[in-house]
């Protein structure tokens, strides 16, 4: 999701810190946003569970005045863990420039690392995408545990091919930043591999890696200098994180149905209407089901859904291009049928 406005010299990344479900990601932004100077970052939104757990991802900006002749901004994101939020984690990694990928030292995590790393290459192979050519760094987290799995066991299971690993704590944020512009500076290399950012000052009869090198050590002072010159303070509950409310949708959703609900709202928020339209539909189809095994026509009447509205909905999403007004009135025909399923007790239980 890399853009770069060369009038502006300015260059925005996104980097997804992924991994299993409370591995430390959450924490690990928290520090994040604890370290860089507040002129600096934007508010950090949080969409936790009353468990503290990731429902939907964390989102805070950043940004770094100047990279070589280039002023950079940041978007972190983190990914919900949990096994079943698989549909949100595709989204927040679509466009991903480059992921953290946040470990779980406690021994009984070892098969949830590997799986979510396995989840991981799957997911990002469905955008196109080899996870040996992606920008990637790897913490091994929770170092403070007195049991912690070796590093050299997690680096064998994990980081077979080798890429910059870090032994963190993200509690205390040990560790959290050296990742962080390890990835940054991969994410930058990437970038001008691919051509989409100019290397900052080029020397004609420069080789390749001399120029990597040396945008790498200005990337480091840069970042020195410019974003990370407080030290992190000690770990508290930070009264500034934002809750965002459930979207109005997803909050009347039936449970198996929430996380595909969220994804439609996401993709409203960011102005991909034909993505909520497609999601909106998918969900629709998922939940008109629950009515039994027939028709649209009849699973909508026996719902005491309008007909017309879901036939509208499939209409909107043929145009080819769907505007607000269509993904709003997908949106709308979906909190319909949750209101419909809440009111008929669907779905049954053993659902
Ligand atoms: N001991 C120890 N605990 C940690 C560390 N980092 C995070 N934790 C704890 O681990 C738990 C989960 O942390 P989160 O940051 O919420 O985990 P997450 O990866 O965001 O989890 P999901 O949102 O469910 O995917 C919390 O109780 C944290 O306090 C660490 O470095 N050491
Ligand atoms: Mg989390």
């Amino acid at each position: 999701m890399s853009t770069v406005n060369v009038m502006a010299r300015e260059i925005a990344a996104k980097i997804v810190f992924y991994g299993p479900g409370l591995s430390g990601k959450t924490t690990t932004l928290k520090r994040i946003y604890e370290t860089v100077k507040p002129s600096l970052r934007g508010e950090l939104m949080t969409l936790p569970t009353e468990a503290d757990r990731t429902l939907f991802f964390d989102f805070l900006p950043v940004r770094v005045e100047r990279v070589g002749d280039y002023a950079l901004r940041l978007a972190l994101y983190t990914v919900p863990g949990q096994v079943f939020y698989n549909a949100t984690r595709k989204l927040v990694l679509q466009g991903a420039d480059g992921v953290v990928f946040v470990a779980d030292s406690n021994p009984g995590a070892e098969d949830a690392n590997r799986e979510s790393m396995a989840n991981l290459e799957e997911n990002l192979s469905e955008q196109g995408i080899a996870i040996d050519s992606f920008p990637l760094v790897i913490q091994f987290n929770k170092r403070d545990l007195g049991n912690a799995v070796p590093t050299a066991k997690m680096r064998a299971a994990l980081n077979r091919r080798g890429v910059p690993d870090f032994e963190t704590v993200a509690m205390s944020g040990e560790g959290v930043l050296d990742a962080m512009k390890a990835i940054i500076r991969l994410v930058i290399k990437d970038l001008r591999a691919r051509k989409i950012v100019p290397s900052s000052k080029p020397k004609p009869s420069a080789p390749a890696h001399a120029i990597a090198k040396d945008s790498g050590a200005s990337l480091e002072s840069q970042l020195q200098e410019h974003v990370m010159m407080q030290p992190a303070p000690e770990p508290a509950p930070a009264p500034f994180f934002a809750k965002p409310a459930l979207g109005p949708v997803a909050a009347l959703a039936p449970a198996a149905l929430i996380d595909n609900a969220r994804v439609a709202e996401l993709a409203f928020a960011a102005g991909d209407f034909e993505g909520c339209v497609r999601t909106c539909l998918e969900t629709l189809q998922r939940g008109l089901a629950f009515a039994g095994e027939s028709s649209i026509a009849h699973q909508s009447f026996l719902l005491g859904l309008n007909g017309r509205d879901v036939l509208d909905t499939y209409t909107r999403s043929q145009r080819g291009t769907c505007n607000i007004d269509d993904a709003s009135f997908a949106l709308f025909v979906l909190a319909q049928l949750f209101v419909r399923l809440t009111q008929a007790g669907l779905p049954s239980p053993e659902h």
